[in-house]
């Protein structure tokens, strides 16, 4: 297949990239590297070093023979350089990333609420808009978020994108329906990604577009087995209070001796899933495209949940560490439970990569290996979720 991968420089995007190259793929990245001024406005650096895109295809192509085309091209803003591309490219499908994926930082203050709004929503409009326009059939596969169901205690299993219900018509009878999931964001962010689900409704009704909608865990890891091929294909880690997820975060807080940093009493529960399971998670979502006409597919692409509490404690057993109990910067509940269906992506043949097994690796290769580019100064959670809660972060536990 010809295959856009859109947001291809960035942490599962360039995983996913060379995954589908590896795999036979030919693979064109768009990307307009907002990943890296990000970086440079938040000054704080990947801690395995990154090189340039053009440098890491480059290496890709000595290393496989195989070609990853990179394409500059803003996807929010440059609507009619993005059709054009379409028109001459026509990919067979695109998988679609291009979107601010932090939830800290779409809540750090009123211009990154409106960066993240107008960049996620318009990218994945201006997607859904230029396949119409263009007429090309490529089937669009996104990466959602486990982020949309919220987090409450209903005690269910979480359905995979679809809720069925029974309504009660006038005439007495009971009507079965499936209805989305109803969205429930706790940020900015996740907020973006329950909008984009209503774009994907409306397009899939109105033109038949062909979608499938990802709704993935926090990943965890940072190596698939094409990044570990070279150590310039390696890929983007981030432990920042900004763009680092938990377990990442405590991974490396326990390399260079940081007490882990459980927000509130650590009883939240959450969805995980490793790097190289979220790769292959895509691939199969790829190769099982929903029919035109078809409803949007949507698949929960998690392999297990855990306590963040929980988390810290197995850390901290493996590595000595201490864990800090700080207040929480979020507007989260403090406690909750969560079950989560996932039998559509254990039905295709994903064999997940459970935690017990690939955990300490990833400390001793990657944590322990790059500890001394951390700066301590950037592990603190310093983004507020209201004005009431900025006041009471502990920037120093
Ligand atoms: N948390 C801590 N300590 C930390 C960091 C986080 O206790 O140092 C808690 C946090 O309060 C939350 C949970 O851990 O309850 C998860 O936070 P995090 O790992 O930052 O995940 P999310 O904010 O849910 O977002 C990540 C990705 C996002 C993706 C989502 C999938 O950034 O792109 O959509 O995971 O669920």
């Amino acid at each position: 297949m010809k295959i856009a991968i859109l947001g291809g420089d960035g942490f599962v995007g360039w995983p996913t990239a060379l995954h589908l190259s590896d795999a036979g793929h030919e693979i064109h990245i768009i990307d307009n590297l907002s990943r890296r001024w990000i970086d440079t406005e938040l000054g704080v650096q990947s801690l395995t070093p990154m090189d340039s895109i053009q440098e890491r295809t480059r290496i890709w192509h000595a290393e496989t023979g195989r070609r990853i085309h990179f394409h500059l091209i803003d996807l929010a803003r440059d609507y009619q350089i993005f059709k054009s591309w379409l028109v001459q490219n026509k990919p067979d499908a695109i998988v679609h990333f291009a979107e601010q994926r932090a939830a800290p930082y779409s809540m750090k203050s009123d211009r990154h609420k409106n960066y993240t709004v107008n960049n996620n929503v318009n990218a994945t409009h201006n997607v859904l808009n230029a396949i119409v326009e263009t007429g090309i059939d490529a089937h669009l596969v996104h990466l959602g978020t486990m982020g949309v169901y919220g987090y409450s205690t209903v005690g269910a299993a979480i359905p995979e994108g679809y809720l069925p219900v029974g309504i009660d018509t006038m005439s007495g009878e009971t009507v079965k329906q499936d209805i989305l999931y109803p969205a429930n964001p706790g940020s900015i962010y996740h907020m973006t990604k329950c909008l984009d689900q209503l774009l994907f409704q409306f397009y899939a009704k109105n033109d038949g577009l062909r979608i499938t909608d990802l709704h993935q865990g926090i990943v965890w890891g940072t190596h698939t087995p094409q990044t570990e091929r070279h150590p310039q294909l390696i890929n983007r880690f981030d432990y920042d209070g900004d763009y680092g997820t938990v377990l990442n975060r405590f991974l490396i807080q326990a390399a260079i001796g940081y007490p882990l940093t459980v927000h509130g009493t650590g009883g939240q529960t959450r969805a995980f899933i490793h790097i190289r399971d979220s790769v292959r998670c895509i691939e199969l979502a790829l190769k099982n495209p929903p029919a035109r006409g078809d409803k949007v597919e949507i698949f929960n692409q998690m392999t297990e949940t855990h306590r963040v509490k929980d988390l810290a404690e197995l850390v901290a057993k493996l590595t000595g560490a201490q864990v800090a109990y700080l207040p929480n910067p979020r507007k989260e509940a403090p406690e909750n439970d969560l079950v989560v269906n996932n039998e559509k992506f254990l039905g295709l043949g994903l064999d997940p990569t459970r935690l017990e097994d690939g955990l300490l690796a990833e400390v001793v290769d990657v944590a322990k290996k790059f500890s001394y580019r951390v700066d301590r100064s950037r592990v603190p959670a310093t983004s507020a979720w209201t004005k009431e809660i900025a006041p009471r972060i502990n920037r120093d536990p």
